[in-house]
């Protein structure tokens, strides 16, 4: 095998969860332009028919299914589905996720719940259910969207820097558990990256100048940008594929160097 071919994902079925849009989107996207067969599920038929369509237009025939991941009852289902109507699943991304930004002693223990519901247990529900295929098969990828979160906190985040913390754990547990079967599991951490979900971080002003967070962001990240979900795709299919067989619960950061520096001097 030529070394190169090892990138391929040909032949290769990938589950990305809530891949309608966002980076999700994008990593299901390359992961089709790799070679792979694309399954993603998203909350509802609305979402799932709008990524149907996103993908169509860039010439994907993607699987798509309605299917709420923090519920275990769906999610079995879905893997019998999946694994009856497009084969068992060798690449799990476990991208959908929320944030709820609200100050810690203001939110409730219920807007709590439901971030680390939906960032936390759900990787873990969706993991269970695809191991015991990649074990029959002889080998498996899961890749969970950790976060800069999985380092750092900052005001109004708990939730969701709890979940994504423990999330880079439950990738390191992964690994521990099921490295043997031939399973990697690893993260990655993107830095901040413009979609939807940090769309009211970069809000314009009254005036028409940056959102202060905005500003903030460039100031701190050496690359003096956002990020796209594009930035991704090429990290997302060397941890998909045969090159990145040796590596295994390790959180690769893709974050224009935010994590490496201090930030400019006022
Ligand atoms: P996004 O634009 O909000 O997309 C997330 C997707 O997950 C949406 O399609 C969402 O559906 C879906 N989803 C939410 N809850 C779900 C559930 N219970 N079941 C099934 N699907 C569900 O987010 P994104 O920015 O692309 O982020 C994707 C992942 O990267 C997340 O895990 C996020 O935490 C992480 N991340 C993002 C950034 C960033 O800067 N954007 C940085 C680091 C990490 P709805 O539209 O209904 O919510
Ligand atoms: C926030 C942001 C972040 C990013 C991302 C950083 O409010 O600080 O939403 O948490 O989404 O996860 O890596």
């Amino acid at each position: 095998m030529a070394f190169i071919d090892k990138f391929s994902l040909e032949g290769k079925i990938a589950l990305v969860t809530g891949a309608s849009y966002g980076i999700g989107f994008a990593i299901a996207s390359a992961y089709a332009e790799a070679g792979a067969t694309i399954v993603f599920n998203d909350i509802n038929q609305e979402l799932v028919d709008k990524g149907l369509a996103a993908y169509e237009e860039k010439g994907i025939k993607a699987h798509g299914y309605v299917c709420d991941v923090t519920d275990e009852a769906q999610v079995q289902e879905l893997i019998k589905k999946i694994e009856a109507e497009v084969g068992v699943i060798d690449i799990l991304v476990n991208n959908a996720g929320i944030i709820k930004r609200i100050p810690m002693i203001e939110m409730s223990a219920e807007d709590f719940r439901k971030v680390i519901d939906v960032d936390l247990n759900a990787p873990f529900i969706m993991s269970k259910a695809v191991i015991p295929g990649m074990i029959k098969k002889g080998h498996g990828k899961i890749i969970n969207i950790c976060s800069m979160m999985s380092e750092l906190g900052r005001e109004t985040v708990s939730a969701y820097a709890a979940a994504k913390g423990g999330l880079k754990m439950l990738t390191r547990n992964i690994c521990s558990e099921y490295g043997e079967a031939n399973i990697q599991c690893n993260g990655i951490g993107p830095g901040y990256i413009a979609t939807p979900q940090t769309a009211p971080l970069r809000e314009k002003q009254a005036d028409g100048s940056r959102h202060p967070f905005d500003q903030f962001i460039i100031s701190k990240t050496p690359a003096a940008r956002w990020g796209t979900p594009e930035d991704l795709q090429g990290p997302a299919v060397f941890l998909a594929s045969d090159a990145s067989d040796f590596v295994n619960g390790h959180v690769l950061y893709v974050d224009g160097g935010i994590l490496a520096y201090i930030g400019k001097q006022p």
